[in-house]
């Protein structure tokens, strides 16, 4: 029995030794220590053991039961260590290749355009408001001043849906829906109309053909001031203090006279160059000044029909044109460039 036992312990030592793999290692083990393997069946032939013997034959098995296994597991770990060496050779990174380019997304130059603006007005306590893009013709044209017969209907080409229904030309209905909307808050708390100060930025329509500055679909930024005495003053520093904040603390703004047939009086706004400071170069096509915008006092006709008393209220508005703005911001001499979103473009941005 003693024999025997050593002999199945030096052959397993022996397989063990020369085993190569995990699958190899776990053959011997099933094979020797398994339900049939060479030292069970040892186990089994206890009972042909003499009584007295059996206890020392017991450790003995035992014995060589404990050594195989410490054997089997040395030698798994040896194994399972040089296995996850290779990998690692294998898997080496090879820190010199170059790296693979991700793709990260650009904010478009309308919407970084927008932003800005958006940040200079809201610092100056303005709300942004937003309406619908399809509109009654009441809201886009009666409301301001521009009824059936008036000549800037056919300038600002309409798409129309039906007689009264269009594609909004402008903001402003935006702004008349503030109007009205402030009207009947008053009335229904029995108190004053609220001061109103706002911005309209959106999509507007227009047919017009496409060239490097024209497109049928663009985008405004509208501003609405109504409360009791405000004059022109207070749109000129408004319209100061907005040219600094966006275009450079030296900007200085130009107000031209100009007609709208929602404001009266009206303007037409420029800014000295803010590429040479208003000596004349290529951006300012040579005159120093560069047009950025319209504005006006609220025709006192829109405010009546607003329901607000222009007795009692006054107020300014103006609207900028975003592409335009985005265009000269950013030095891009055709306006197609913005609708194409060819991202060879758009991560310049
Ligand atoms: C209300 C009353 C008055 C909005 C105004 C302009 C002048 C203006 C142009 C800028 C470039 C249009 O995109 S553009 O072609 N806009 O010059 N817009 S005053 O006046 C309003 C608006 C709403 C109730």
């Amino acid at each position: 029995m003693k024999d025997k036992l050593r002999e199945i312990r030096e052959e397993a030592m022996k397989r063990i030794e020369a085993a190569r793999d995990l699958d190899a290692l776990n053959e011997i083990k099933v094979g020797v220590l398994g339900k049939k393997g060479d030292l069970t069946q040892v186990l089994k032939s206890m009972k042909d053991v003499a009584p007295e013997d059996r206890p020392k034959v017991g450790q003995m098995v035992n014995d060589t039961r404990a050594a195989i296994e410490e054997k089997l597991e040395s030698v798994r770990k040896e194994i399972a260590n040089k296995l996850r060496e290779e990998k690692m050779k294998n898997e080496v990174i090879d820190v010199t290749l170059p790296g693979t380019h991700k793709m990260i997304g650009h904010r478009h130059p309308n919407q970084i355009a927008l932003e800005d603006l958006e940040r200079v007005f809201v610092g100056m306590g303005y709300e942004i408001v937003e309406g619908p893009e399809v509109e009654y013709d009441h809201y886009n044209f009666e409301l301001l001043n521009i009824p059936a017969n008036h000549p800037a209907k056919d300038e600002q080409d309409t798409f129309y849906i039906n007689k009264e229904i269009l594609l909004r030309t402008q903001t402003s209905p935006v702004q008349a829906r503030v109007m009205e909307d402030k009207v009947r808050e008053a009335k229904e708390t029995n108190s004053r109309m609220k001061p109103i100060r706002i911005i309209a930025p959106g999509r507007v329509f227009r047919s017009d053909e496409v060239d490097a500055t024209h497109s049928p679909s663009f985008h405004q930024v509208e501003g609405l001031v109504v409360d009791k005495n405000i004059t022109f003053a207070d749109l000129k520093g408004t319209l100061q203090q907005f040219a600094e904040e966006f275009f450079g603390p030296e900007t200085k703004i130009k107000l031209r006279p100009h007609h709208f047939p929602f404001t009266e009086p009206s303007a037409e706004v420029d800014v000295s160059c803010f590429k040479c400071g208003g000596k004349g170069c290529r951006m300012c096509k040579g005159s120093g000044w560069i047009e950025i915008l319209g504005c006006g006092m609220v025709h006192p006709k829109v405010l009546t029909d607003c329901g607000i008393d222009p007795e009692e209220y006054s107020g300014f508005a103006f609207g900028i044109g975003l592409e335009r703005v985005a265009l000269l911001k950013y030095e891009i001499d055709d306006m197609r460039l913005l609708y194409e979103n060819d991202v060879r473009f758009l991560n310049q941005f």
